[in-house]
């Protein structure tokens, strides 16, 4: 791999936090009655909590005020929380550990660029609190994917530039932000398809076949 640092993006990629994001905003949103699925929950990925939140709201007649829609967003993260804290370290699989102990054994620093303001819980819940050299997420941000801020600011702080780094994203808003800031990109899931994608992946562990 012809780079000095990977920066991964974290639900979705290191761990599977969407399903729980999809339970928790499937109970907000039976609770005021508005319809929501599975296919609206992909359009989420990568996307912010409020923008998220303004996504499942365009089902809606209402017009909800900034108040009523702060009151939502948190009823849902409350829900969301309650479900990271039954994640333990067997979350984790070994395929996505095995390949970043081979990453760092290789010399790559390694870095989070989630959008998640939940990043550091969940990783503490899979035991990976300490493991990364830096963490970019939604808490030291200001603009969410496509912006490439929170990418941005990883590579900043593992001291690297954006063409020394490659992305791993399994969204489409993550692969547009990772090409906004100059980075190339590694794709699982929906970005494996996506033609923005510099390698698409079938699994995690092909990223050592780069
Ligand atoms: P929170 P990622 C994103 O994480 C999720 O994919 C997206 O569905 C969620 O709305 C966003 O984090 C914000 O999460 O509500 O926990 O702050 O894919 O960027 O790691
Ligand atoms: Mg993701």
């Amino acid at each position: 791999m012809n780079y000095k640092g990977v920066i991964f993006d974290l639900d979705g990629v290191i761990c599977f936090t969407d399903q729980y994001h999809y339970l928790a905003w499937k109970e907000m949103a039976d609770e005021i009655g508005i319809y929501f699925d599975e296919k609206i929950n992909n359009r989420l990925r990568g996307v912010s909590r409020m923008a998220s939140l303004d996504i499942i709201l365009e089902r809606s007649d209402k017009e909800y005020s900034t108040d009523e829609k702060e009151t939502l967003a948190s009823k849902k993260n409350e829900i969301y929380k309650k479900l990271l804290l039954k994640m333990t370290p067997d979350d984790l699989s070994d395929e996505v550990k095995e390949t970043l102990d081979s990453l760092r054994a290789d010399g790559y620093k390694l870095a989070i660029g989630s959008s998640s303001k939940n990043t550091k819980l969940i990783l503490k819940q899979i035991g990976l609190e300490k493991y990364f050299d830096a963490i970019s997420d939604g808490t030291n941000i200001t603009h969410s994917k496509p912006h490439p801020e929170v990418f941005l600011k990883a590579a900043e702080y593992l001291g690297l530039k954006p063409e020394e780094c490659l992305v791993v994203e399994d969204a489409v808003a993550g692969i547009d932000a990772a090409v906004a800031g100059g980075f190339e990109s590694a794709g699982i899931g929906e970005a494996g398809s996506y033609e923005k994608t510099t390698y698409p992946l079938q699994s995690f562990s092909d990223l050592l076949k780069i």
